[in-house]
């Protein structure tokens, strides 16, 4: 596949009015957010709320992409239609999650480095031939006292590059995710100056690496002041903080930025996205869009705990939230619509 079809499909993934969402929670990940919620970790009931999720009706009018785990890319609705299936029939474009996680970084306590590099070029072309069309990594930064090192974000940015680059030689658009992670006590400088060098690295790197940004999507954290910090910020703060972030270290040339919401509520997430939009949204180089996980997924699987009546009330409820995630990227949300939607 050339690069014209890696850029159609980046803009696809970006196009006006929608966004993507991240559905890829690995093992660990979803057990504890089925156990939080008491809903066991069985494989029926991971296919079950996945089927809740893909089978949501609108679905199309609120998403361009949804991101998948291995498991469910190969797992299918209780009358047989293959999830990838059911989303592209929707007009949702499948991706899938390609990076094995985050491990311990030898050498580097405190610090995590993404591993999954290892077969990737074959387990890339398997995913092709299954109709996924692009694919997401994440690596996770930690501030904290003396970290993050540049020799961590060195090595996560250049497989980040690597994953990039093997991403498009397969036809797959690559989403990168170097998530500046918000646990810590740190403030909102900080988070701005470690997001800006992280991903200025990361463009070096992607250039490094002959990746071509216009069939890139980069998926960042928005720079906030950590979990702990003694100051928070405004939402405009935030909107301007990220923005400004972006706009110094991100190349106009790239496919789009399409946010992570890293622990934020559903509703300061869509607040933060939609004052970007109100703020800056004449002058911004690429389609700027949400991607998130917890900020969708959190209220409706806190409905639907696990049992078959609460299904279509959570769908409700997803789609909502998906709505106004939808309105923010255009600048058109209000928090008064919360009520509204709820
Ligand atoms: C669904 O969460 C994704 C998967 O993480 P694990 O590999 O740890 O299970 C994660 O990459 C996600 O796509 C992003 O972090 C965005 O999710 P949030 O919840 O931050 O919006």
């Amino acid at each position: 596949m050339g690069t014209q079809s890696l850029i159609d499909t980046a803009k696809a993934m970006m196009a006006e009015g929608k966004g993507l969402l991240a559905m890829d929670e690995s093992m660990g990940t979803i057990s504890g957010r089925f156990e939080k919620e008491g809903i066991s970790n069985t494989v029926e009931n991971r296919r079950a709320y996945r089927e809740l999720i893909v089978t949501t009706p609108g679905i199309g009018e609120c998403l361009n992409g949804a991101i998948l785990f291995d498991e469910t890319v190969h797992q299918s609705t209780k009358d047989g239609v293959p999830f990838i299936e059911v989303l592209e029939r929707a007009g949702v474009i499948p991706g899938i999650k390609v990076d094995e996680g985050a491990v311990d970084m030898a050498g580097f306590p405190g610090e995590k480095i993404t591993q999954g590099l290892d077969k990737l070029r074959e387990r890339l072309a398997d995913y092709r031939g299954m109709r996924l069309r692009f694919a997401k990594w994440r690596a996770v930064i930690t501030i904290g006292k003396g970290i993050p090192t540049q020799g961590c974000i060195h090595a996560n940015t250049h497989a980040l590059a690597r994953y990039a680059a093997l991403c498009q030689e397969a036809g797959i658009v690559p989403i990168v995710e170097p998530e500046v992670i918000m646990e810590g006590d740190h403030d909102l400088e900080t988070c701005f100056a470690v997001s800006q060098d992280v991903q200025r690295q990361l463009f070096v790197q992607l250039e490094d690496q002959r990746v071509d940004l216009r069939g890139l999507i980069l998926k960042p954290n928005m720079v906030l002041p950590g979990l702990e910090s003694a100051t928070q910020a405004s939402t405009d703060e935030v909107a301007r903080a990220t923005v400004l972030c972006l706009l110094g270290s991100v190349p106009t040339t790239v496919g789009g930025v399409a946010f992570l919401s890293g622990g934020q509520s559903p509703q300061v997430a869509t607040e933060h996205l939609n004052a970007m939009h109100v703020q800056y949204g004449k002058i911004l180089p690429w389609p700027l869009t949400f991607s998130f996980s917890r900020a969708i997924q959190d209220p409706e699987l806190h409905y639907w705990k696990g049992k078959a009546e609460n299904v279509q009330g959570a769908q409700q409820i997803m789609y909502n939230r998906m709505r106004l995630n939808d309105l923010a990227r255009k600048g058109e949300y209000a928090a008064e619509m919360e009520k509204e939607y709820a």
